[in-house]
């Protein structure tokens, strides 16, 4: 475990912090003995509006931001609503960084997406692949948004010397994400269609794509972990991969969701789903040589998410209808 030297009375805002990030960045500082953590919920601070947020800012004046808010979603979303995803993204993203560095800071954590690389980027990415090629079609207005974010930063740093960082997570899962079956990502979305065929007695899952996309998967309380490790020994310019090294095939994930939960069940694939990037697997060499890795197997997360899963469905499902009634 890493030295944590942070006053534990330092006024910490999690901007974001009832998504499926900032539930789980709340629960790591508070397990690190936080005790002055600001919130701001949707209703209370609409983080796209500079004069809210500058209104905000000046009346509780942070020290530490993480800036993990956003409107997120899966390939279905982003394909659906990319209106939304570069507006949305690209004013939280200013406002809360520009009054970061208006009221003074001590240091801000910014949290991209892996999917601002290249399409086609040589395997795994590494940092320096960023803005090397062609984004992918199906989430280029959220990924230029997020690239915008990650530039924000550096030039804040480089003009005010603020210590801005930014972190770039690969593809996230776990406690509290939004099970919506039309905006969320595969794993959430593939958990659930397993387990409601479970119950309700049926024998085949509904598969997009081909199955032959890769993709890397973090569990949440790993990248809380990683957020507070880079807040606390990170001070670089550069943005930082967060990830865990290793790549599954959807058909891989597919069949493992199936054993963990309904062995009987069959695939059946709707190729007429897009399957995205073909890989977008993150070189984690920079972050493991700052001294930091990954905890949780798939294995352990799949489990983990499960049971979570299982013991709020309902609220699981209050989550998807909440980004479901958000999608249209
Ligand atoms: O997680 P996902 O929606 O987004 O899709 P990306 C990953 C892969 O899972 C695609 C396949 O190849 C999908 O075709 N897939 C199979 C499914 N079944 C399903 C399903 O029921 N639901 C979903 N959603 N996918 C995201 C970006 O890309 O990566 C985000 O769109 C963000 O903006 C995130 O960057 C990290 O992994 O393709």
């Amino acid at each position: 475990m890493y030295p944590i030297t942070t006053p534990r009375d330092a006024k910490v805002f999690v901007a974001g912090h009832q998504g499926l990030v900032g539930a789980a960045v709340v629960r790591r500082l508070r397990e690190a003995g936080f005790t002055n953590i600001l919130t701001a919920s949707r209703d209370q601070l609409d983080l796209r509006d500079q004069a809210a947020v500058n209104y905000w800012f000046r009346a509780n004046r942070p020290d530490y931001v993480y800036l993990v808010a956003g409107t997120v979603g899966g390939i279905w979303a982003n394909a659906n609503r990319p209106a939304d995803f570069i507006y949305d993204n690209m004013m939280i993203h200013a406002t809360v960084v520009h009054a970061s560095h208006l009221y003074g800071v001590t240091k801000l954590l910014y949290l991209g997406s892996s999917c601002i690389y290249p399409r086609l980027a040589p395997q795994p990415m590494t940092e320096d692949a960023l803005l090397t090629g062609l984004l992918e079609p199906t989430n280029e207005p959220y990924a230029i948004a997020k690239i915008a974010g990650i530039k924000l930063c550096e030039a804040y740093r480089k003009q005010h010397g603020c210590n801005f960082i930014s972190g770039m997570p690969t593809n996230l899962y776990g406690p509290n994400d939004n099970f919506d079956l039309q905006t969320s990502h595969v794993l959430p979305a593939l958990m659930r269609k397993v387990h409601e065929a479970k119950v309700a007695g049926r024998d085949e899952i509904e598969v997009w794509g081909t199955g032959s996309a890769m993709r890397e998967f973090l569990y949440v309380d790993d990248l809380a972990d990683a957020c507070l490790f880079l807040m606390e020994h990170y001070d670089g310019e550069g943005h930082v991969n967060v990830g865990t090294g290793v790549e599954v095939s959807i058909r891989e994930l597919a069949e493992t969701l199936i054993d963990v939960i309904h062995p009987d069940a069959r695939i059946r694939w709707d190729d007429s789903k897009p399957d995205g990037a073909p890989r977008k697997l993150l070189d984690v060499t920079k972050l493991t040589a700052l001294g930091w890795t990954h905890r949780t197997s798939l294995h352990d997360g799949i489990d983990r998410t499960y049971a979570w899963f299982r013991d709020n469905y309902d609220h699981a499902r209050g989550i998807a209808q909440a980004a479901g009634a958000a999608a249209h």
